[in-house]
């Protein structure tokens, strides 16, 4: 059985004990040593066998770690046929969080006992899978159709009295779980109890059924913007409510496998984990202790500063709200009250917990009131001589050893810790808008950013339910400066002779949230052009890339703030119409810089957006300001509206192909505008010497 299953009795029960830390993933140990454990328990004494776990939860599912690598006997399906067919009654024992497979073997036990704080779910979806164990055939016969669609089309996990209701669990109790476990399993031998299995229940489509699976189909399809898996699994469902056990089995088999060789899955189980190794930090010594942050100053109580006060209020961290003046900052905080009322009106939050969200909050307009927090974050207007102001003033009031982060989204960490007599305890926490709703995080570190600020700021993050992500200091950080290039692309093809209707519709069909002429419409094209301002002729570039946005901010057009810019929009439902007046400006933009306009295609948009998002992408990665390709990817997934099923803009050209990508590139070069299309040479070494980006760290 090896050390990662065990088995022993406890009087007349059998107990099969797993322990694969950290989650007791169905490895293939882990396979191998509960079918060895079952073998045994048919052969001993026992009555009846309870399956449970060691360590934080119950098995957490297949381990994924395993998935395109060769398949090692038993697999899943074979464990489980062997645990439906064991000849004595089998009780699951959970704890922590049954998920994926490992809920699934729970189903496959006759009886199922829950510790009260337990959950179970079904997330094989999340990662572009299915339950490929019998799930999808057994959690409708125990819990119904209607039930068994949300659960895993959704994904989520539920509770455990959630379970008890649905039927998926028969027992709930509040502490010593395997010993409850033994005694439920001699009470149901004592009560004569059958082998109860899922699998023989019966069960039938009708016509609600029916209409419910075609109407949750089409509205995830819309949702996802195109995943596979949400219809792959109605598809097992129907087959479970319209054929036999084995026939449903059978298809589940294939949809499965169909799941796993879907570019979609491969690309979900990336992102599952680039989002795990984000939050390590190559460089930080290994014992590096983040300090405890307890209370946090926000110092601007505008979109941005209040925003990042919900993070930290949500989280149970004090928050002082501070600004120039009482009615900035009372402006701010009803605006916060408001977000909450509009999030209790909706059903998200209660008002009781609004409440207490509230009640971490205090507000200020005297700087001095943060002379104890632990940390202060400033989002003050994006000018660096009144960040580096700010930053003087905190260095004069805050204790020794505060972190003094700003939320800048371009400008010198270095220079604003200059300002400071402890640049060591200056970084940039970087949230991106709406700050309590998008969960990505930039963590910039500064030249003297010292490796307790950067883990406090790294855990802080997370504790704030953020995904973080570390980022060396450069102009626009990892995020905004490949921006800049994804924008200029799409300003470039609407100028040669796209729309903005083709060039956001084609990016959105490939996967895009939201369009990048339809998402600067949203930003406000004013910021842009006051940036542009800022600029010299040659820092702007090429004039062709940002004409058009100069002459629609001229003529009154800010995007969704003034009703108009790239679109019109309606004002109720702010819904976004073509516009003849913004091809009247493109045409005349055009004209004056001499472009004859030609036809455009979606691919040449697509590519063109995406690689040089790659391109700049790949850049950043052989200059160190991003740590691991992968981590590029979590940045453009989680604050830029990037397809989590596309895994990103780095996987995104693994998958393509480097040597693809690095043609194209070359072609970009040679047929649009060589400046802007310098090949990364960090992709044309990799080529050369076939080398991928998942495996390139910089020396
Ligand atoms: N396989 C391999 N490693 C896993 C894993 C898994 N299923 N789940 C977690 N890990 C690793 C993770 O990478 C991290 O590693 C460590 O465990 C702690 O995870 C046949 C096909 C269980 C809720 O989708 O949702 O079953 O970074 O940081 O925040 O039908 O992990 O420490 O090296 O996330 O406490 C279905 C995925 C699989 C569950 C715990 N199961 N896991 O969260 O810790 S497909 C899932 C989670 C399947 C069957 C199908 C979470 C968690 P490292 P963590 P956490």
């Amino acid at each position: 059985m090896g050390t990662a299953v065990t088995y022993e009795r406890q009087g007349q029960i059998g107990v099969i004990r797993v322990n694969n830390p950290p989650v007791n993933a169905l490895s293939h140990a882990v396979r191998s040593g509960i079918m060895d454990a079952l073998a045994t328990a048919a052969d001993d004494a026992s009555l009846a066998v309870v399956l449970a776990c060691d360590g934080r939860t119950f098995i957490a599912g297949a381990d994924i770690t395993e998935f395109g690598k060769p398949p090692q006997a038993p697999s899943l399906p074979d464990l489980l046929l062997a645990l439906d067919n064991h000849p004595k009654l089998t009780i699951a024992a959970i704890h922590g969080t049954a998920l994926g497979g490992g809920f699934e073997v729970a189903l496959t036990c006759n009886y199922r006992i829950a510790l009260a704080t337990a959950k179970v779910g079904l997330p094989e979806v999340k990662l572009g899978l299915l339950p490929g164990a019998g799930g999808t055939q057994r959690t409708p016969r125990l819990a119904g159709l209607p039930a068994a669609v949300d659960l895993i089309t959704s994904g989520n996990p539920i509770a455990a009295e959630n379970a008890l209701s649905l039927h998926l669990v028969d027992k709930v109790v509040g502490e010593n779980l395997v010993d409850a476990a033994v005694a439920y399993g001699s009470e149901l031998v004592e009560q004569g109890a059958q082998k109860r299995q899922a699998s023989t229940l019966p069960l039938s489509l009708t016509t609600e059924d029916e209409k419910l699976i075609a109407s949750v189909g089409a509205k995830l399809l819309k949702k996802t913007r195109g995943e596979r898996a949400p219809q792959r699994i109605l598809n097992c469902l129907l087959a479970a409510a319209t054929q036999p056990f084995e026939a449903g089995l059978k298809r589940e088999r294939e949809e499965f496998m169909a799941c796993l060789a879907d570019p979609q899955s491969a690309a979900l189980r990336h992102m599952f984990f680039a989002e795990r190794a984000a939050g390590k930090i190559d460089s930080l010594p290994k014992d590096t202790k983040a300090l405890d942050v307890a209370s946090v100053g926000i110092i601007g109580a505008g979109t941005m500063g209040g925003g990042i006060a919900m993070c930290f209020a949500q989280a149970g961290i004090k928050v002082t709200l501070v600004d120039m003046t009482d009615e900035a900052v009372k402006l701010g905080l009803e605006k916060i009250a408001k977000n909450y009322a509009i999030s209790v009106k909706r059903g998200r939050l209660t008002a009781d917990q609004t409440d207490a969200i509230m009640a971490n909050m205090t507000t200020s307009s005297n700087f001095n009131d943060l002379a104890h927090v632990d940390m202060v974050i400033e989002a003050v207007f994006e000018n660096l001589e009144v960040k580096k102001d700010v930053f003087a003033k905190l260095d004069g009031i805050c204790k020794p050893g505060a972190v003094l982060a700003s939320n800048t989204s371009y400008q010198s960490i270095d220079a604003i810790a200059a300002a400071t007599t402890r640049p060591e305890s200056v970084l940039g926490m970087h949230f991106f808008s709406p700050a309590n709703v998008m969960k990505l995080l930039e963590v910039v570190k500064g030249a003297a950013s010292s490796d307790t600020v950067i883990a406090t700021a790294m855990a802080v993050g997370k504790k704030i339910g953020k995904v973080s992500v570390l980022s060396g200091m450069c102009y626009g950080f990892i995020g905004n400066r490949m921006l800049r290039h994804y924008g200029r692309e799409a300003s470039l093809c609407l100028i040669e002779g796209s729309t903005p209707s083709q060039i956001d519709s084609a990016m959105e069909s490939w996967g895009m949230a939201m369009g990048p002429l339809a998402v600067s419409d949203l930003a406000g094209l004013d910021i842009g052009y006051k940036a542009r301002e800022q600029l010299s002729a040659e820092q702007k570039g090429d004039p062709a890339s940002y004409r058009v946005a100069d002459r629609l901010v001229e003529a009154g057009r800010l995007g969704q703030k003034s009703g108009a810019g790239y679109y019109q929009y309606d004002p109720e439902t702010r819904q976004r119409q073509e516009d003849p007046a913004v091809m009247a400006i493109v045409t005349e933009a055009r004209r004056e810089l001499g472009i004859t306009p030609r036809q455009f295609d979606d691919e040449e948009i697509v590519n063109r957006l995406t690689l040089a998002l790659a391109n700049e992408g790949a850049k950043l990665l052989q200059e160190g300001i991003a740590q691991r390709a992968s981590d590029i990817d979590v940045v453009y997934c989680y604050g830029y509206g990037f397809p989590r099923f596309k895994g990103g803009p780095m996987h995104t050209i693994e998958s393509m192909g480097l040597d693809k990508a690095v043609t194209l590139i070359n072609e970009f070069r040679d047929q649009l505008n060589p400046e802007h299309w310098q090949t990364a040479p960090l992709l044309t070494n990799l080529v050369a010497n076939g080398g991928q980006l998942a495996d390139y760290h910089r020396d």
